[in-house]
């Protein structure tokens, strides 16, 4: 055997498998496509807690706060991320220092970006303390949150759904953090979490603070407020005195604007992970990845301080409802519809469903005759121009956004982005057959997961397998399949509920339906 001499240099290669971390990131081999942290990571202190830490956060609001910090020089915005209830991303983020890729497809080459916002990663089920001192803290000053639409916890009133046994878990933990107990458990949800974090700040000082909801929900800061108060007047009698300190603590001193956000981020793939190794010669097992696209509308309504995201393209305004309204109506709608049916049709991707010229043309038809007319023109946008660049973004064939993922959760997406149209159509006089379609695509889509192999993934899965009866019964029992759907009152609004031509239109779609995946099979 013969020993190799390998030459000694000052700035060894890392190897490919060297993990990205900040004592890795000299080492990134950084070319024209590839940006690393603004400000070294460091350099940035927390000021920030987000509840729901996953994709979308990291390639939106995290990318907003560190181009902020970059252009002020305010670097009091760092971020806790606090995980859901799995410690995955944890896992991923702790040992790379909380540093992470967002790798950027678009129509040109792909470009990366280091991003170092994220300071440190918390997992409620170990790191409740943490995140609730966090909070008291006064130099945070907000928390974020995406925690997705089944994440709120709401009953079929819209209000917080009291019945759960995680909401009385965590209502019960609430009352013992207000008695000033130490050494608690973890709290469940989100929500009873961030209360907590209240419930302590206001103890240890009151300063002001400000709930940002980050998440695809009619007047979103509205609701989160609702939600929140409402965690807190459960509070039993036991500790009136203090519940109602902290209530009143809670109107004076915690805004909740609402806000609207884009960005197309879906689940990262081993190709993206290769892509990005190439790019960078680092492993990041936290990578996200996202369109060019981004967006982000703030009501300027905040308690306390806050980073200037203005200065980096974030919109800060009075009123967040017609941009919100026109971003849920027009791009969430029809990507839903692009899910259901494209699904159907055996399309893996929106951007492949986008390629069959029978579902671009219903999801162009659906925003021209049933989501336009029900639209406010947000100040500053042209909505044909938006139609067009969100059915262009919908196309991208270098970001595979799996039907699957999009179609996930229809019971809480639906009345958000599809059901307010409706019900204005309906009070306009007119019957929207886009939307009915829409609707017809999703229970169609509902019962072909019975007992077949793909599984429906929706907090209310059984109820709504069990109300459409067997996976025929669409073709069969039309008539009846729509009825008990549409009486389904945690989805639909009583006014939909009660319209006659809806009910109509829907049955008719079911066939529609039927005939577009025909004529799909027929073209595979
Ligand atoms: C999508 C959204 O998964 C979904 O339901 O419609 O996540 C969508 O990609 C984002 O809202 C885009 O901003």
């Amino acid at each position: 055997m013969t020993a190799t001499l390998i030459p000694l240099t000052s700035q060894p290669d890392p190897p490919q498998s060297a993990r990205l971390a900040t004592a890795t990131l000299a080492a990134a081999s950084v070319g024209a496509d590839v940006d690393l942290p603004p400000i070294g990571p460091a350099l940035i202190s927390i000021g920030i807690v987000h509840f729901g830490i996953g994709a979308f956060h990291r390639a939106h609001q995290a990318v907003f706060t560190e181009d902020a910090m970059a252009a002020t020089g305010q670097t009091s915005w760092g971020i806790l991320g606090v995980t859901g209830r799995s410690e995955a991303v944890v896992e991923q983020l702790q040992p790379q220092n909380c540093l992470y890729g967002v790798l950027e497809k678009g129509a040109d080459a792909p470009a990366l970006r280091i991003v170092g916002a994220v300071r440190d990663v918390a997992w409620p089920g170990r790191d409740s303390e943490k995140v609730i001192e966090m909070l008291a803290r006064p130099s945070t000053h907000i928390a974020t949150l995406t925690i997705t639409e089944k994440g709120y916890l709401r009953g079929a009133d819209g209000d917080l759904n009291l019945s759960l046994p995680v909401v009385q878990h965590d209502v019960a933990l609430l009352e013992r953090e207000i008695a000033g107990e130490a050494g608690l458990p973890a709290s469940i949800s989100p929500l009873g979490l961030l209360v907590r974090g209240l419930a302590r700040r206001f103890r240890q000082g009151g300063e002001p603070f400000t709930v940002l909801p980050c998440d695809n929900l009619v007047d979103n800061g509205t609701i989160t407020h609702r939600l929140v108060t409402s965690f807190v007047a459960a509070v039993g009698r036991g500790q009136a005195a203090a519940r109602d300190d902290l209530l009143a603590w809670l109107a004076a001193s915690v805004t909740f604007p609402s806000t609207m956000v884009d960005r197309i981020a879906p689940a990262t793939t081993e190709a993206d992970r290769q892509l990005e190794g190439g790019l960078l010669g680092l492993r990041d097992d936290a990578l996200v990845v996202a369109e060019p696209f981004k967006q982000w509308v703030i009501e300027d309504r905040f308690a306390g301080p806050r980073p200037r995201w203005e200065q980096v393209g974030a919109i800060l305004t009075s009123d967040v409802a017609p941009y919100e309204r026109a971003k849920l109506r027009i791009l969430n709608a029809t990507h839903s519809l692009l899910a259901y049916l494209g699904a159907l049709c055996g399309h893996s991707t929106i951007a492949q469903a986008m390629t069959n010229p029978m579902l671009r043309d219903l999801a162009r038809r659906v925003i021209d005759e049933d989501i336009l007319p029900t639209l406010v023109t947000p100040v500053g946008m042209d909505l044909a121009v938006y139609r067009d660049s969100v059915l262009k973004r919908f196309g991208n064939p270098n970001l595979p956004h799996t039907t699957r993922q999009v179609a996930m959760d229809g019971s809480q997406k639906l009345p958000n982005r599809i059901l307010g149209s409706v019900q204005d159509r309906l009070q306009q006089g007119e019957t929207p057959e886009g939307l009915a379609l829409a609707v017809a695509a999703w229970i169609t889509y509902v019962a072909s997961t019975i007992g077949g192999d793909t599984i429906l993934d929706d907090p209310l899965a059984e109820l709504l397998q069990a109300t459409i009866g067997d996976a025929d019964a669409v073709r069969t029992d039309p008539n009846g399949v729509v009825q008990r759907m549409l009486a389904l009152g945690q989805i639909f609004p009583q006014a939909v509920q009660q319209s006659v031509a809806f009910h109509d239109a829907v049955r008719q779609q079911l066939f529609t339906v039927q005939t577009i995946m025909r004529a799909a099979r027929a073209q595979a």
